[in-house]
Parts: structure tokens; sequence; C-alpha cells
């Protein structure tokens, strides 16, 4: 365990806290004074521990002050506790199968013989932020750091999809890893893609994450990339497509990552959906990543604010920041732009000359008009969260 991650005032404002339920005969001192507990595991540096079988790790925010995430630093989700720690490459073959002309068994030689691509795309669970919901809901208690942007080397599906040819009648491709369950009765994770989203020319299987291979906690040694899509869709250590004549409608496309059949994807709290469908593209979301929440800044001083902003699939029309809790708002210079499946990073100076506690917000609108919202959405699985967020920071 350790505080690194939490500032002197965090760390001092948790123990005064503590102490004070101690004092009312409450919580051992050292219950939550310790911070976030964190992990080294394999090609990672420490990252948040949220479960070590299966290995899930969150990145830090102070992270993503980067605009692209370190191979090291990206978080890591896996839902099944049999994963591979080794592949061995002679062995290895990506499998393309069922309703196709000619079965495929491509050896990582046969797949970097496709015409390579690369983009930078922000990869994020579809619980991303799950923690924050209210009323709360089951399920992996994610802050905010189950997401990174990272630039991704592959080959289209597309081509090698065109070389086995999918005959007529075809439905869904279906995508498996090596991992698998270590019950029986606890189903593979396999998920779908409908024919015509699979067939789209973006759709990648990665073999390079920033440039180097996959790391093993990331897909090694390849994986398919959806970007603008939540990455439940980004099969890591892909073993084999299966082309389907049914729609596919396993445990992990139903009843699991589901989201409610309505624009918002969301329904009054506590409430059951009457309809759902597959999760799919990431809403419009915006950070403030600089200052971190609960810093402490000189009075008089020009300050960069600094953030990230991302869609699923579309540009970053424009950042609005607010450092009086969201009276009035100004617009944010954008950073580098390295496509639209990339975030985009605000920038907007700020001299407080006031002390005091200020709320310091933002608000991203995408290319098509999608924007966040104030209010919170609902909905019992906890995904799609975007609402407007917040931090609060102290003048002195
Ligand atoms: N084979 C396999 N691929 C998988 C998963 C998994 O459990 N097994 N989890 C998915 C989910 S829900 C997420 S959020 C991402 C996480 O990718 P990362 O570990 O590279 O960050 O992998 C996806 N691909
Ligand atoms: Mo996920």
């Amino acid at each position: 365990m350790t505080i690194r991650d939490l500032t002197r005032r965090d760390f001092l404002k948790t123990t005064g806290a503590i102490t004070a339920a101690a004092a009312l005969g409450g919580l051992p001192t050292d219950l939550f004074a310790s911070g976030p507990r964190m992990a080294t595991f394999p090609e990672k540096r420490e990252l948040i521990l949220m479960t070590s079988r299966p290995p899930q790790l969150e990145t830090p925010m102070h992270i993503f002050k980067e605009l692209i995430t370190p191979n090291d630093a990206l978080f890591v989700r896996w839902h099944l506790a049999n994963i591979p720690t080794y592949v061995d490459m002679k062995e290895w073959r990506l499998k393309i199968g069922g309703n196709v002309e000619k079965e495929l068994q491509l050896s990582m030689d046969d797949l970097k013989g496709y015409e390579k691509i690369s983009y930078t795309a922000v990869i994020q669970c579809a619980g991303n932020s799950r923690s924050f919901f209210e009323p709360r809901v089951a399920g992996g208690q994610w802050g905010h750091g189950a997401m990174g942007n990272v630039t991704w080397t592959g080959v289209r599906l597309k081509d090698i999809m065109q070389k086995a040819g999918i005959k007529a009648g075809s439905v869904d491709l279906a995508f498996n890893g090596l991992d698998s369950a270590p019950l029986p009765k606890v189903p593979d994770f396999v998920k779908s893609l409908p024919v015509d989203k699979a067939l789209e020319d973006d759709i990648m299987v990665a073999f390079e994450m920033n440039g180097k291979p996959l790391t093993m906690l990331n897909g090694f040694p390849a994986r398919l990339i959806v970007p603008g899509w939540y990455a439940t869709y980004w099969v890591k250590s892909l073993s084999d497509i299966t082309v389907t004549t049914k729609v596919f409608e396993e445990f992990w496309m139903k009843p699991a990552y589901r989201i409610p059949d309505n624009d918002c994807g969301c329904v009054p709290p506590g409430a059951t959906p009457k309809k759902t469908v597959p999760i799919n593209k990431m809403t419009t979301r915006s950070f403030v990543i600089n200052p971190s929440d609960g810093t402490t800044l000189s009075k008089g001083k020009l300050i960069e604010l600094m953030g990230i902003a991302f869609s699923g699939g579309h540009s970053i029309r424009d950042v609005i920041v607010s450092v009086d809790g969201g009276k009035t708002w100004g617009e944010a210079k954008l950073g580098q732009d390295k496509g639209k499946y990339s975030w985009i990073q605000w920038f907007y100076p700020w001299k407080p000359e006031m002390t005091g506690s200020y709320t310091i917000m933002c608000r991203a609108t995408n290319a098509i008009g999608d924007s966040q919202a104030i209010e919170k959405l609902w909905n019992p699985a906890g995904y799609l969260l975007n609402s407007v967020e917040k931090i609060t920071i102290t003048i002195s």
C-alpha cells in the first residue's frame, strides 16, 4: 500500500476524518488513511489494484497529463481467471472459421503480410467511472482510470475476412481469446459484432501498442480494436473468429453488456429497462486533469488548467470550462489533433485573484453536437456515465 497518489492535503484531510471517527468509537485509524491499494504486475508500473485474480488494474489520473498513455500505465481488465501468461509464437494461430469460403489459420508472419494500418484511439471500459453512479450499482467499482489513449498498429479485419470469404446468410462475427474460465459453469468470454460493423475500414486486428508488441496483460499477441466503441469488444489474445448464421447471443452479449434501448441508454434510478441492446459507441466525455482535485495553489499566479476530451469516434468540436461551479463558461484552446478516435487535450489559462475554494468544470461537444449533461444518467449496469465532471481546488 502507498499514499503516493494522495496530495499531502488529501492525506491530512483523510486522516482527520478517520481520527474523528475513531474518537467516536468507530474505525481503526489506518483503515482509509493509506489510500488506494497499489500493485505492480509484469510489464506494468505500479497501478491501482481492483482485483488480482483475474488482474484488474486502474490507471491513476495524473497519467492522463500525457497525450499518449504509456504501455506500462494502461489499465487492465480481464473477466476470467485463466489468462495467458505465455504464448508460444511458433504454435499460435489466428483461426478464421464458421460460415466462410475458406478457413484460415494465420501465423503472426501471415498476419503481418496484410497491409499495415495505425491510428490513435481511446480504449475505455464500459464500466469506467461506475463507482460514481448515484444510486450505486453492482459491478467493478472503477474510478475514472479504466481508460487510456494508445496508438494501435495492426491490419484491417476486413482484409483478413476478404481472404476467408464471408458466405451469404452470415449475421455476426464472434471473437474468442486465449483466456478461459476456471469453472466450467462460467461462460467463456466471447464477443460479437454484426457483419457490417466488423467489415468497417477501421476495425483492426492489432499487434502493437505505441510501437511495441502488446503487453501480455493487454492482449499479446493480437487483439481486436473497435475504435469509438467500448473496450468490451476489443477481444484480447485473439485466437478465433467465427462467422455465424444466427445472431450470436451467448452470455457476454446477452444478458451481459447491454444498455436500455433508448436515446440516452438510461432509465430512472432503480428502474429495470423494458428492452435492451448490446452496448456500442462511447459517449462524449471530458475531464480536468491538471490541477488535480483537492490541490492548493497561490493567488495571483497564472495557472494553465488542462484536461482531455473524447467521444465515440467523432472529433471534439469544443470544450468549455468554468472556474465558478458552472455560473460562467469560457472556451478552452484545443491541443494536437490525433484523429477522431483519439482524445484531445484542452488548455485554459486562468489567474485566480481571490483566495477561497473554486469548483472547476469542463464540458465537451463533439462534431455532431453530442455533449455532456450536468445531471448524471443512470442504468442498472453502470455504463455510459458522461455527466460534466468537477474538481475543487483551494486558492490561498
Ligand atoms: N480475451 C479477453 N478480451 C477482453 C476481455 C476479457 O476478459 N478477455 N475484457 C474486455 C474488456 S471488458 C475490456 S474493458 C478490455 C480491457 O482491455 P485492457 O486490459 O487492455 O485495458 O478488454 C476487453 N477484451
Ligand atoms: Mo470492460
